[in-house]
């Protein structure tokens, strides 16, 4: 009986651990650290959502466009460390992207083909 429930949650971890490696496209994650985007591009397919994490004490914010061209698409706010936020990019192209508060804070990420 025992050892028939320790097999069952074996082969439960294996299933878990297979889903996980078949879907394995890695989560883009962006750190916001000490006035930059890090790392400042990244390339994803069509449909990734990437994740920034605000390792700043301050107030950060991921924005898209340029400082002097915005496109609307995304306005975010990174309230203080730990905070995080993500967006879903489902069509190809190349996303710009600054930080509102430092406009010297730039980033870029590229959408290519799924
Ligand atoms: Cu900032």
């Amino acid at each position: 009986m025992g050892a028939r429930g320790v097999i069952g949650a074996g082969s439960a971890l294996a299933a878990a651990v297979a889903a996980l490696v078949a879907s394995a496209e890695p989560i883009p994650a962006i750190d916001v650290q000490l006035f930059q985007f890090q790392p400042g591009a990244v390339v994803v397919p069509a449909g990734a959502t990437v994740t920034w994490t605000n390792r700043d004490d301050i107030e950060h914010t991921v924005t898209s466009g340029d400082p002097e061209r915005r496109t609307g698409r995304f306005d975010l706010r990174l309230s203080g460390r730990g905070a995080s936020t993500t967006v879903r990019f489902s069509e190809p192209g190349v996303y710009h992207y600054f930080c509102d508060r430092h406009p010297s804070m730039r980033g870029e990420i590229r959408v290519d083909p799924s």
